[in-house]
Order: C-alpha cells, then sequence, then structure tokens
C-alpha cells in the first residue's frame, strides 16, 4: 500500500541515490575494473584498498574493510555485485555507531544548539532546514544571527526565518557575536523556545582568534545555563574531502562537538569521506544534506547511506 511515509521514503531514497550519484559512480566503476573476470586475491584486495583511498575513504578504513573482506572471501572468485554488497555491509559496520539522531532534551528551556563550522559549509543553510524539520515535529524554535562579521549572512539567517515563521535575534554588523548570543538565550527562555539555536560566522580553522571568540560564545552562554550548549554541531562540507577530516580534529578542540551534520553529499565524488570521519573521530552524525532545498536534510541512515555510497540500488 501507498501511504504518505512511503512516497516520502521514496522521495528522499531518490534525492539520496541522485545525489550520490557521482561517490557511487566512481567506486562501481572502479570494483568493477577490477573485479570483472578476476578473483580476490592479493593483487585485487591491494587494487580496491588503493580505490577506496582515492574514494576519500582514508587509509584506516579502507584497510580494515579490505581486512575484513579478505578473511571470508579469500581466493574464490567473486562478482561486482559481491563485491558491492560486501563493501556496504563493511562500510554500514563503521557507520552503525555513529549514526545517531539529533537528541532534543525537554529538560532543556531552551535546548541551545550551536553550529560551528569553516566558511561556506553549509551552517546557516543548515539552521534553516533544521528549523522547518523540529517546527515539524511541534517544537517552538528561535534563531540568533551569531554571524556579525557581515552583513549579508545576517539577512541569509534572517530570510530562513521568514520561511519558516520564526524570531530571529540579531544584531548590527560588527556586534559581539557572545553579547548577542547572550541576548539570544534570554529571550528564548523569557518566551519559554524549545529550541534556540546560533548561528556563528565561518571559521578558518587555523585562524585561532576566531576559534577564541567560539570560545567566549561558549563561555558566555554558560553563564545563563552551565549545561548548555546542550548540541554542538559542527558542520561539514564533503566536496572539501580529506579537509573535512583535518577540520573535525581543529573543532573537537576548540569546541567540544557533540555532532556532525555533513552536507553537499550531492554533487561530489568526495561522499566517502564520511566513513573516514566516522572511523576516526567516532562522532555522532546526525543528519546528511543533499541538496539547497529546505526539505534536502535528513536523518542519517547508515544502511541506506554505505549501499547508495557503493552503488547498490536499496
Ligand atoms: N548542493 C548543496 N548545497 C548546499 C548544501 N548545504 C548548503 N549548501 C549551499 O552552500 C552554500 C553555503 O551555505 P551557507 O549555509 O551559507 O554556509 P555557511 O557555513 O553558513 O557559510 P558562512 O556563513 O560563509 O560561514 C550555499 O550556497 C548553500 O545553498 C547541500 O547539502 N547541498
Ligand atoms: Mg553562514
Amino acid at each position: 500500500m501507498t501511504t504518505p511515509e512511503t512516497n516520502r521514503k521514496k522521495g528522499w531514497f531518490q534525492r539520496l541515490k541522485t545525489g550520490l550519484k557521482r561517490s557511487s559512480t566512481a567506486l562501481s566503476g572502479g570494483i568493477n575494473d577490477i573485479f570483472v573476470k578476476r578473483k580476490l586475491d592479493a593483487t585485487t584486495l591491494e587494487e580496491l584498498e588503493d580505490l577506496l583511498i582515492m574514494s576519500d575513504l582514508g587509509v584506516s578504513a579502507s584497510h580494515s574493510v579490505c581486512r575484513n573482506l579478505s578473511e571470508n572471501r579469500f581466493d574464490k572468485k567473486i562478482s561486482t555485485a559481491e563485491v558491492q554488497t560486501a563493501l556496504a555491509a563493511e562500510v554500514a559496520t563503521i557507520l552503525r555507531p555513529v549514526a545517531c539522531p539529533l537528541d532534543i532534551n525537554d529538560d532543556h528551556r531552551p535546548h541551545i544548539i550551536l553550529m560551528v563550522g569553516v566558511n561556506g559549509a553549509g551552517k546557516t543553510t543548515t539552521i534553516g532546514k533544521l528549523a522547518r524539520k523540529f517546527l515539524n515535529e511541534g517544537k517552538s524554535v528561535m534563531l540568533a544571527a551569531g554571524d556579525t562579521f557581515r552583513a549579508a549572512a545576517i539577512e541569509q539567517l534572517q530570510i530562513w526565518g521568514e520561511r519558516n515563521a520564526v524570531a530571529v535575534v540579531a544584531g548590527k554588523v560588527g556586534a559581539d557575536a557572545a553579547g548577542l548570543a547572550y541576548d539570544a538565550v534570554r529571550r528564548a527562555r523569557d518566551e519559554n523556545i524549545d529550541i534556540l539555536m546560533i548561528d556563528t560566522a565561518g571559521r578558518l580553522h587555523n585562524k585561532s582568534h576566531l576559534m577564541a571568540e567560539l570560545g567566549k560564545i561558549i563561555r558566555v552562554i554558560k553563564k545563563q545555563d552551565a549545561s548548555a550548549p546542550h548540541s554542538t554541531i559542527l558542520v561539514l562540507d564533503a566536496t572539501t574531502g580529506q579537509n573535512a577530516v583535518i577540520q573535525a580534529g581543529v573543532f573537537q578542540q576548540a569546541a567540544a562537538v557533540s555532532g556532525l551534520i555533513m552536507t553537499k553529499l550531492d554533487g561530489t565524488a568526495k561522499g566517502g569521506v564520511l566513513v573516514a570521519i566516522a572511523e576516526k573521530f567516532k562522532l555522532p552524525i546526525h543528519a546528511i544534506g543533499v541538496g539547497e532545498s529546505i526539505d534536502d536534510l535528513q536523518a542519517f541512515d547508515a544502511d541506506d547511506f554505505s549501499r547508495m555510497l557503493v552503488g547498490l540500488e536499496t
């Protein structure tokens, strides 16, 4: 029977599949080239490991995937589809422990979410998408334009606020971001808001003064609620490939990141980087972005993602 729920799921599968097309075509084409009329032996395994590393899965994840594959199937003839299936299963084993929906604690009012990440990663857009999701779940939402560096950044968040019909706390360009965050927390508390999302300026992870400012925002929020921020979400752009791995390391140190959202998995061949990051940092992956529109963000499902990544149908 077709229900709105199955239609919605189908629509999302389609978007995920289309989004991951470049990553999955590179991987499945490469697997086919390696294994056509060949068996799983030392040579083909080495070629497979190289392919996985080139596909941004990271050296360590690529190695463990190949090692596990070889334990079960060594010296046997194996079809491309069998390699894809086994590979998806291995990747899913790495991803399953980190596939973790964003947990909103109703005891915190507001539940404060701080969005961090480098320039252009997709922080502001992701806030807009998350606001829609929370509203659909019946929560009240407020946004804070903590990126006070650029007028365009404040306007961009205000547009997302209008689209979602939620209040945006914003100050003047050049205002102190920590002060703005302080005001936003107070206002959200006064208005009994469920979820406050604070946008921040894109920080280059090697700019120490910007990192120091992030620390100041966090300290100021804590003055009003010692348990806040309740979620510090690092937004990573998949198209940056291995650079996203470096960003995750630096932000984890600077801001006690509690979870990740990876954006722009559409239109990149570097989607495998999500596996490298999962393997290395073990941080929860809350959601993935596969497009610019408000509905292009979904909870992260390890099995669906793994199968799509290696080019299998669902
Ligand atoms: N294709 C695609 N584009 C995305 C996705 N998420 C965000 N974008 C686009 O990426 C660009 C940058 O997004 P922003 O949300 O402005 O990024 P930001 O991290 O807030 O950037 P700064 O404010 O400069 O630090 C915009 O053009 C977005 O539409 C995604 O999942 N897929
Ligand atoms: Mg922004």
